[in-house]
C-alpha cells in the first residue's frame, strides 16, 4: 500500500509517527509532501520549520515539548548573536539545529533543489517516510496584518514568533506560489497513492500553502486514490498552536465541520472523500463527506496509529 500524507510541522510530525507505525505493520510505503511557507531567511542561513519538525520529530532528535528545534539543544551562538545585537532576536536558532541550516544553506547555494536536501539530511535522520518539500521553489507566506496605521504585509515567522498572532490577520498570501510547481515526485507519488491523508495540520497556513503549488491540488483530487482528512479542531478549539486566529482571519469556522467545509467534499470541487472527527464533534456534518467521529488526541504513537487505521478504514468505506 502507498499512503501519501499532506503536513505541515510539529503536529503534523506527530501524526505521520503514527503513519509510520500503520505503514511498518503493513509493510506500505509513506511519502510525506511538506509544507514550505514557513521557510525564512535567518542570519543568511535558510530555515525550514515544518521540513525539520517532520524530519527531527520521525528522526528521533527533535525536542518532545517544543516539538520544533533539537533535544538536548545549547544556545550559545544565540547569545552570541544577541550580543552583536544581530536581528532577528525574536527566533531562536540553537547550536545543534544550526548544523542543519548551515548543511542546507551550503546545499542550497551550490545548486542543489530543497527535495535533494531533504534526501540528504535524512540519511542522516532516517525519518522512515519519503520527505518531500510540496515544492523545490520559494513559496513564503506572508500575513497581512492590520494595525493602527492601516495594512502591511510581515512574514509568518514575524507573525506567529515575534507578535504570537496578537496582530489582526486580514489574509494569508503565498509568495512565489504562482511561479512554483511540485516538486519532483510528489505528483507520482500522488498519482501511485493507495490514499492521501490530510494531517490533522493548521488547514490555513499549513495545508494551504501545499495545496497552493499550481498542480499540486488537481493532482490530489484527480488521482486515484481516497482523500481523507483529520479535524485539527475538537470542541471548537485548536488542540495546540493558533489555527483559531487563522480560520477567523480567512472567515472559516473553527470546528470540526468549519474545517471540513473548508476543505470542501470532493464531489463538490473540494478535496474530501472522508473527515474524521473527534467523538466530541459526532454531529458535526460536512455536506458531501463521510464523517466519522473517532478519537483525535494524539496522546502517544499507538493512539495516533489508531486513528491512522480509522482513516484508513473510512478509505475503504468510501
Ligand atoms: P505547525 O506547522 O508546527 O503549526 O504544525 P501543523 O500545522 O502540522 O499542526 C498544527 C496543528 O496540529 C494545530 O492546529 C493543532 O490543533 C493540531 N494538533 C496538535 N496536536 C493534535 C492532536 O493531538 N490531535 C489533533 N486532532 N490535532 C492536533
Ligand atoms: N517558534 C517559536 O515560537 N520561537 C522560536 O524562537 C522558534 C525558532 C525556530 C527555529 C527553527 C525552527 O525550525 C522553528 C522555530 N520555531 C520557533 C517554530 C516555528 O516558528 C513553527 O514551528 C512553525 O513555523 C509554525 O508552524
Ligand atoms: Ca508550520
Amino acid at each position: 500500500m502507498r499512503i501519501v500524507v499532506l503536513t505541515g510541522g510539529i503536529g503534523g510530525a506527530r501524526f505521520l509517527r503514527g503513519v509510520r507505525a500503520y505503514a511498518a505493520a503493513d509493510g506500505a510505503a509513506v511519502t510525506a509532501v511538506v509544507n514550505v511557507g514557513d521557510d525564512a531567511i535567518m542570519h543568511g542561513l535558510r530555515i525550514c520549520p515544518d521540513l525539520d519538525s517532520v524530519l527531527y520529530t520521525l528522526g528521533g532528535g527533535a525536542d518532545p515539548e517544543r516539538g520544533w528545534g533539537r533535544a538536548g539543544e545549547s544556545w550559545t551562538v544565540a547569545d552570541e548573536l544577541a550580543a552583536y545585537g544581530a536581528e532577528p532576536q525574536w527566533f531562536s536558532l540553537g547550536d545543534r539545529d544550526l548544523a542543519t541550516h548551515l548543511v542546507r544553506t551550503t546545499m542550497l547555494n551550490a545548486g542543489y533543489p530543497l527535495s535533494a536536501v531533504a534526501a540528504a539530511l535524512s540519511r542522516r535522520w532516517k525519518p522512515g517516510v519519503d520527505l518531500l518539500p510540496a515544492t523545490d521553489q520559494r513559496l513564503e507566506t506572508h500575513v497581512v496584518v492590520e494595525d493602527g496605521d492601516g495594512q502591511r504585509a510581515i512574514h509568518f515567522q514575524e507573525w506567529w514568533v515575534r507578535h504570537r498572532a496578537q496582530l489582526a490577520a486580514r489574509r494569508f498570501v503565498f509568495v512565489g506560489a504562482d511561479q512554483a510547481e511540485p516538486a519532483p515526485g510528489v505528483c507520482e507519488a500522488l498519482a501511485a497513492a493507495d490514499v492521501v491523508l490530510i494531517a490533522p495540520s493548521n488547514p490555513v497556513v499549513s495545508i494551504a500553502p501545499v495545496l497552493a503549488v499550481p498542480g499540486l491540488r488537481e493532482a490530489v483530487v484527480a488521482g486515484p486514490a481516497p482523500v481523507v482528512g483529520v479535524s485539527p479542531i475538537i470542541d471548537g478549539t485548536p488542540v495546540r498552536g493558533m489555527a483559531d486566529k487563522c480560520l477567523a482571519a480567512v472567515g472559516a469556522q473553527c470546528s470540526a465541520a468549519g474545517v471540513g467545509a473548508l476543505y470542501g467534499a470532493r464531489s463538490a470541487g473540494g478535496l474530501l472523500d472522508a473527515w474524521l472527527v473527534d467523538e466530541v464533534d459526532a454531529d458535526a456534518a460536512v455536506p458531501g463527506v463521510a464523517v466519522h467521529p473517532v478519537p483525535l488526541w494524539m496522546t502517544d504513537d499507538d493512539a495516533t496509529e489508531a486513528m491512522v487505521r480509522a482513516a484508513l478504514r473510512a478509505a475503504q468505506s468510501r
